[in-house]
């Protein structure tokens, strides 16, 4: 049996279930109103994001693989080898395995808001990497990293791996602490692999968030599901329409809810009225360039950076060194 015996689940309620719900029912009484994109994932939202990755009009995941899948040598070359993976929101944890054997990695620290995803993901790692060491963090990461204890564990320098230009769904400010908040978690050794989707044309952007299936019509309606479950709410999914554009001053596609009608919903004891047309925000997706990215990592006081791309240019991945 591995000396470390079976994988073990680190539960830091940064935050408690109530004030996170506290400050979903607040933001419902906004003008605008706004749901935080981290309420999208419940098991259904999962089953649905999974699908998003799938579509043809959805770039970005096959993008970023084709980017791994071509440069994985060049990129394992910057980066500590025997080191502790950190896979920030590692969901099923299917894009840090290809990973782990370039790297000689030792130790692997799936970071999550859902205890159920980190069980199906230690699950699939212990099965396929019996000389890795499995550890699954649930936390909150929309919240201070606080993540020292656990790396203290190993002496193994950390490589923080945050794939999928999640980064994205923060406002610039809010992605500069997270930035920070994983620099001061790097020794001196350790280093940032990140991927972030480019500016391209708005055309591709809309239809990647507004695809012809409807699937991420779905994926953005099932939070008000989330949001009755809740909170004892009753929105009604069909009452409300999808939209999602792209705001080229503030470089983000805007995904909304939009009210089909004067409404009146409950939300436990309260009412929210809802004019005809009048917008709930549920997600930013910002997009950058190899540059402005490059400035935010530099702001959050990394140095050395390198960065890949496809040939169009559309997808970037960076390896930051502290
Ligand atoms: C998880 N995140 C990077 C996705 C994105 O592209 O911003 C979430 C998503 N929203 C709609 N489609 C995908």
């Amino acid at each position: 049996p591995a000396p470390w015996g079976p994988p073990s689940i680190v539960v830091d309620a940064v935050e408690d279930r109530a004030s996170q719900l506290a400050a979903l029912r607040a933001g419902l009484f906004e003008h605008p109103a706004q749901i935080s994109p981290k309420f999208f994932y419940d098991a259904q939202g999962c089953a649905l994001y999974s699908a998003i990755c799938e579509l043809q009009e959805y770039y970005p995941t096959r993008t970023e693989a084709a980017i791994f899948d071509r440069y994985r040598g060049a990129i394992a070359r910057r980066l500590p080898r025997g080191a502790q993976w950190v896979d920030l929101g590692c969901g099923d944890g299917a894009k840090s395995w290809p990973w782990l054997e370039p790297v000689g990695a030792r130790r692997w620290l799936g970071v999550d808001i859902s205890p159920q995803w980190l069980r199906i993901s230690l699950d699939a790692g212990t099965g396929r990497f019996p000389d890795v060491e499995f550890v699954g963090v649930a936390t909150d990461f929309t919240k201070p990293l606080r993540l020292q204890r656990v790396l203290r564990r190993s002496p193994a320098p950390a490589v923080f791996f945050y794939p999928g230009s999640s980064i994205g769904n923060f406002t610039p400010a809010e992605a500069l602490v997270l930035l920070r908040s994983v620099r001061e978690h790097l020794g001196a050794d350790g280093r940032l692999l990140i991927g972030v989707d480019g500016v391209k044309e708005r055309h591709v952007l809309e239809a990647a968030y507004d695809d012809a299936l409807g699937v991420t019509a779905a994926f953005n309606l099932n939070v008000l599901r989330v949001v009755n479950r809740e909170l004892g709410a009753d929105f009604d999914p069909r009452r409300f329409a999808h939209r999602a554009v792209f705001n080229p001053h503030a470089g983000r596609i805007e995904m909304h809810l939009v009210s089909r009608e004067a409404q009146t919903v409950r939300i436990g004891h309260d009412e929210r009225h809802f004019d005809d047309g009048e917008a709930v925000v549920t997600e930013y997706s910002y997009k950058y360039t190899a540059q402005s990215f490059s400035a935010l990592l530099r702001d959050a006081g990394f140095g050395a950076l390198q960065h890949w791309s496809d040939d169009r240019e559309w997808f970037h991945v960076f390896v930051a060194a502290p």
